[in-house]
């Protein structure tokens, strides 16, 4: 769609990644007036946006896939076990030709700002093409790891080589055949990346602050046997998936890890590190995300793995992470540790040295400065509220939603945001996001928003809110999930860490799918307990 849109819109879906693209088939299939703006120029959002070399999904693609439609998922097929981000991106526009979601779907058209009117129960809603218009309610898809973070180094600009951030890589391509290449930054983007492009760099920097846990994805072609076991049973494994706490499927689990001998629990962690993912470890103990001592057996495990590839000792050391493993993001990697024994590979740690300036020649840390032709951001995102707070959002009473949170992600049940009525939040923060298989709670939230609106109409409901009461309420449960986890020991993005000024606060419900989906279903049924319905 190309010309510039007007109108009235009874809901208006910001986002055309996977949680989005649901929305707009559910309204158009129930025949509700609805379009959807999406900042690229084409579907898949995240999957749109991040393809850096290397860009792979962490979930199996049998499983990170949409479960609404029978005929779709046996009609897909994924050519490997973790697929790689061009056929994650295949998958999303086979899902928006096959629905015919493009007729409704606005691309190139980023959501600039977003007005509430109080007297008229709407949003006015701009872009920054120049499309105008109102709709009575917003679903906004605008994805968790969104707002590409570009650290404030001075001297960027002065970069005379070429440097990008791996979530806006150029559709075209960056070669690196012959080059010089630095990459800051080893979260799970640099982990997927820096194996690739040390292929064809002639010699490639990782100027690391943080190392990285990261566990062997043991990719492989989907094999057809197991391709069909799934599809002939798709239906018990995808209800099986929605009664998991993180809507997934791994093999079974062993109990705790500290009441194990020795030689049983390496036994098993071997085994699970061999196994179709090493990321299989990370959900194998019942113990290890709550009990420092169990958490440190399986670290030293995956510090053992490190020691074991990189053949430089001291190198070795400098790629051990010492936080608890879990709590940052765990990467699934394929070849990232051997990455380090090739003789074009130089690791540079930052948090010994830190990084002082961009010159126009490289970066210079307190060390010396490095010599680069290319420069490589791999330094993530104002994750989780960031996505949000950019569309520049006026609620209630002229309140901007960047003041609201300055202090924290303030929310009910993830998706409700008091003083911006009519507003839910796919993934927000306050919901288990990041930390559930991200298409299946999509989906799921989905649903229960076109259960609310579908209520609200029969209850001539105009307008839906909730209180800072009860969004302090929910922040409690929130934090107190995580208070009995690991999680909070860690300076983290899914804590708002990792941005300068961003207030420190757990953003991601870790009492599981099953938890909160109840919440959610039982806030409701308690006729709309913790929220405010006017006619
Ligand atoms: P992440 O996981 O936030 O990783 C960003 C990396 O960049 C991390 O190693 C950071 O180190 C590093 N970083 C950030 N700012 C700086 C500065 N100023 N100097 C040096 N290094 C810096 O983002 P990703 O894109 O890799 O992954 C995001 C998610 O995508 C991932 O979790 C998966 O869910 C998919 P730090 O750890 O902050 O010390």
């Amino acid at each position: 769609m190309n010309e510039l849109v007007t109108g009235h819109y009874k809901v208006v879906v910001i986002g055309a990644g996977f949680g989005g693209m649901y929305a707009l088939h559910r309204l158009r299939s129930e025949g509700t007036e609805t379009i959807c703006f999406e900042a690229g120029g084409g579907v898949g959002g995240t999957w749109y946006w991040n393809r850096y070399p290397g860009a792979r999904v962490d979930i199996e693609s049998m499983q990170y896939s949409y479960s609404f439609d029978e005929e779709l998922q046996q009609e897909w097929s994924w050519p490997e076990n973790f697929s790689a981000q061009p056929d994650i991106e295949r998958y999303a526009n086979h899902v928006a030709d096959r629905f015919g979601l493009r007729e409704d779907i606005v691309f190139d058209a980023r959501v600039n700002s977003m007005r509430f009117d109080e007297g008229a129960n709407i949003w006015h809603l701009t872009t920054e093409r120049g499309d105008e218009v109102t709709a009575h309610y917003v679903i906004s898809a605008t994805g968790s790891l969104d707002a590409t973070n570009v650290p404030g180094f001075p001297g960027l600009d002065s970069f005379e080589g070429d440097w990008h951030h791996t979530s806006q890589w150029p559709k075209e391509g960056v070669s690196f055949d012959g080059l010089r290449v630095g990459v800051i930054g080893t979260g799970s983007s640099g982990v997927q990346a820096i194996p690739e492009i040390a292929k064809t760099a002639s010699h490639l920097h990782v100027f690391q602050r943080t190392p990285a846990f990261t566990m062997p994805n043991n990719n492989q072609p989907l094999d057809p046997d197991y391709e069909r076991e799934w599809k002939d049973t798709y239906a018990e494994r995808r209800e099986a998936m929605r009664t998991d706490q993180g809507l997934s499927m791994f093999p079974p689990k062993y109990g705790a890890i500290l009441d194990m001998e020795p030689a049983v629990r390496e036994a098993i962690m071997e085994d699970l590190y061999a196994s179709r993912s090493g990321f299989n470890l990370l959900v194998a103990f019942n113990d290890t995300m709550v009990n420092a001592e169990a958490n440190e057996l399986l670290a030293e495990f995956m510090r053992n793995k490190i020691r074991s590839i990189v053949t430089d000792p001291v190198v070795a050391e400098k790629l051990c992470p010492r936080y608890a493993i879990g709590t940052k993001r765990v990467c699934l990697d394929s070849g990232y540790h051997a990455t380090y024994n090739r003789e074009n590979v130089t690791l540079v740690d930052v948090r010994e040295s830190p990084i002082e300036e961009i010159t126009p020649r490289g970066v210079r840390t307190a060390d010396g400065e490095y010599e680069l032709d290319i420069l490589v951001l791999a330094t993530g995102f104002d994750a989780v509220s960031g996505s949000l707070t950019r569309l520049n959002v006026t609620g209630v009473d002229g309140l901007d939603l960047r003041d609201k949170w300055k202090d924290g992600a303030t929310n009910y049940l993830g998706m409700f945001v008091a003083g911006f009525p009519n507003l839910f939040m796919i993934h927000g923060p306050g919901s288990p996001g990041v930390l559930a298989q991200m298409i299946a709670g999509a989906e799921w939230q989905v649903q229960y928003v076109l259960d609310v609106i579908h209520d609200l109409d029969t209850r001539r409901v105009q307008r839906i809110d909730t209180t800072a009461e009860w969004e302090n309420k929910w922040d409690a449960e929130v934090q107190t999930a995580a208070s009995y986890t690991l999680f909070g020991g860690t300076d983290s993005w899914y804590k708002g860490a990792n941005i300068e000024g961003k207030p420190k606060s757990f953003m991601v419900y870790v009492g599981g799918y099953d938890n909160y989906s109840r919440r959610c279903r039982e806030q409701v049924e308690a006729d709309y307990e913790g929220f405010v319905l006017s006619p």
